[in-house]
């Protein structure tokens, strides 16, 4: 006899032997049972073990499948959903929070919260035109179309390749789908532009001592700084600030005017073939606005030279360089004369152009503006947060440095677009109320009317030469029919501004004055501290005695003009060419000069005192031109 086989030992695994040598058809059989024979071996620990290692795989098998499912169908509604994924084209000024009910303790930035970076161009305009952005971009395709059949010249820059023909040799990766539909606006000059021409025959003496004066400056920037910003006229040589041939481009309409075509030639040759915006530089959107876009677009309105227009679109559209803009570096704060006194330029190369946004964007500014807390009687504080987009500072207020040309550009826009932007007129009506309630005084012992400043309920006699631009405003404002008492008041001030040069050893103002309010004979009206006796040759007294001189036709005031003239000439003329700014006014014997002249003696001051000394008031009408805060004539869209 056989023994009995062994029992098999019990293990705690499975284990399924497959015998050898059966057909396969009945191997599934044979496992099936064998598999049902295991599982009735196992101890029931075991089958429990067994059971939940199965659940647990089944339940890992649930979850990743979920999760799969999930990426798949956020892929899909990306794609679909595409770009309202993120803001394409943020606000330059982001929405006020409603929850902010007091302006100054939010305006200050909840601590929690770091501050917030945007990275932005100037207002709306994007390095792509956004996505919603439709029309514009059939605009673009439709010029495109036209370039591509050859309906516009180009023209060679000086390294031979060519300058497309917005003239910048824009690539189109880093350019914006440009604004390129025809211009509404005439190609050619209006007649009003070619009266502008003038011969050296029709110029009385006052201009063509102007003339001298311009040719002076000009040859020392042509020897000295030519395509370079501005010239150091002391030591001979050049500064930069955006790299942009700034003296240049700020001068082109004033040699028009003059009558200096051969100058005027050359700088045009320039123009065409060195001007370019691709450099990674930070440009001041204001500064750069008022004299590098307004320099182009008066100097294609007065020439009808479409070169400076096509110049013009390429650079408000593509940011400089890298296109990442930022607060001023010291301060996440923005000035509000430099967010409010971008408008007149936009608003005309959207009129130009046909594109739209330029002008939506910076109209946004001025309506934000307007619906901001913290004004007082129609007066603006300083400053705009650039996160919060509220006024901080509040309750400082001033016509002069960082608030003068928001006054300024209400009053403009509302000429230039015809008289028929009512909130403009009213912002501005009040505003000039506001002065006359809270920054208006009169000096003794000579009862000069004067501008000063107010901070926190506390009056301070200061006044900036900055400021002198306001009786010119006035004057023009009531041109335009509105009240009387505001030439009154341009009269008052202009009397001032002339005192502020006048009492000056050299006959120029100090950059800022304050005026002496108690009664006593032995103190003057005009008082100077030593921190701010420099003139930098600005434009602002010269400016207004034009507005004063074309609007009331009182020749004292080309006469004390004429003063101020020979003042620079006597004081800031550099003999080997330009003129300088001068650190002291009050010392004739040492005025000091800083060996720079700024980009608007060329493009402001000068131009002011020839318009000035003109007895044409066609030259440039005052009913059909408005010049932008740097001395640029735009020209008044509908003309009264
Ligand atoms: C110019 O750039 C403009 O006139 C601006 O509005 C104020 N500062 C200078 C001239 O002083």
């Amino acid at each position: 006899m056989y023994p009995p086989p062994p029992l098999p030992p019990r293990r705690d695994f499975i284990s399924v032997t497959l015998s050898p040598g059966r057909s396969y058809d009945g191997v599934q059989g044979l496992r099936r049972r064998s598999f049902w024979r295991k599982w009735k071996q196992l101890s029931r620990l075991q089958r429990n073990v067994v059971l939940f290692l199965l659940a647990f795989l089944m339940l890992c098998g649930l979850l990743s499948y979920i999760s799969v499912a999930d990426e798949w169908k956020a892929v899909g509604s990306r794609s679909a959903e595409g770009p309202k994924m993120r803001p394409a084209n943020p606000l330059v000024l982001p929405a006020p929070r409603r929850a902010a009910e007091n302006p100054e303790t939010f305006a200050g930035a909840s601590p929690q919260k770091p501050p917030r970076h945007f990275r932005r161009g100037p207002p709306n305009l994007q390095i792509r035109a956004p996505d919603g952005d439709a029309k514009d971009r059939r605009q673009d395709e439709a010029q495109r179309r036209a370039e591509a059949v050859g309906e516009t010249p180009q023209e060679d820059d000086a390294q031979g390749s060519r300058v497309s023909r917005r003239g910048t040799g824009t690539e189109p990766e880093q350019g914006t789908q440009l604004p390129l539909r025809k211009a509404e606006a005439p190609a050619r000059p209006s007649p009003q532009a070619l009266r502008t021409r003038n011969s050296p025959a029709s110029q009385n003496e006052r201009q063509k001592a102007v003339v001298a004066a311009f040719r002076h400056a000009w040859a020392g920037y042509r020897k000295f700084a030519w395509g370079h910003d501005e010239l150091k006229p002391v030591s001979k040589s050049f500064s930069e600030w955006f790299g942009l041939g700034l003296t240049l481009i700020d001068a082109l309409d004033t040699m028009w005017i003059l009558g200096l075509k051969k100058e005027f030639e050359e700088a045009r040759k320039w123009v065409s073939q060195r001007l370019l915006f691709q450099k990674n530089v930070d440009v001041n959107l204001f500064e750069s606005t008022i004299r590098i876009l307004g320099g182009l677009l008066s100097a294609y309105h007065v020439s009808g030279d479409v070169l400076f227009l096509k110049k013009a679109i390429p650079y408000s559209d593509v940011n400089i360089g890298t296109g990442v803009a930022h607060p001023p570096r010291w301060t996440s704060d923005s000035t509000v004369a430099e967010v409010t006194s971008i408008q007149l330029e936009f608003r005309e190369l959207s009129r130009l152009t046909g594109v739209k946004k330029f002008q939506e964007a910076v109209e946004e500014v001025t309506r934000r503006v307007h619906s901001l807390r913290g004004k007082k009687d129609g007066l603006v504080p300083m400053f705009i947060n650039t996160n919060s987009g509220l006024f901080t500072h509040l309750g400082v207020f001033t016509l002069g440095a960082r608030a003068d040309s928001y006054y300024e550009y209400l009053l403009k826009q509302w000429i230039q677009g015809g008289k028929k932007e009512t909130q403009l007129l009213e912002d501005y009506l009040e505003a000039v109320e506001g002065i006359k309630k809270h920054l208006l005084h009169r000096s003794e012992p000579g009862k000069l009317t004067f501008v000063g400043e107010l901070a926190h309920g506390r009056f301070s006699a200061k006044m900036d030469h900055l400021v002198c631009f306001l009786p010119g405003t006035l004057a023009l404002g009531a041109h335009h029919g509105l009240p009387a008492d505001h030439m009154e008041l341009a009269r008052a001030l202009m009397d001032t501004c002339y005192q502020m040069n006048r009492q000056m050893e050299t006959g120029l103002s100090p950059e800022i004055v304050h005026f002496n309010l108690h009664p006593q004979k032995s103190r003057k009206d005009v008082q100077v501290k030593a921190a701010d006796r420099h003139n930098l040759l600005r434009p602002e007294t010269v400016e207004s005695l034009f507005y004063l001189y074309r609007l009331t036709g009182d020749r004292k005031y080309q006469d004390w003009g004429w003063e101020i003239l020979r003042s620079f000439n006597t004081y800031t003329r550099v003999p080997s060419g330009g003129y300088s700014s001068i650190s002291n006014v009050q010392d004739p014997r040492n005025p000091q000069p800083r060996d720079k002249m700024e980009s608007f003696f060329l493009g402001e001051t000068l131009k002011y005192l020839y318009l000035l000394f003109s007895d044409d008031p066609d030259l440039l009408s005052l009913d059909t031109y408005v010049f932008n805060t740097e001395a640029h004539p735009l020209p008044v869209w509908a003309p009264s």
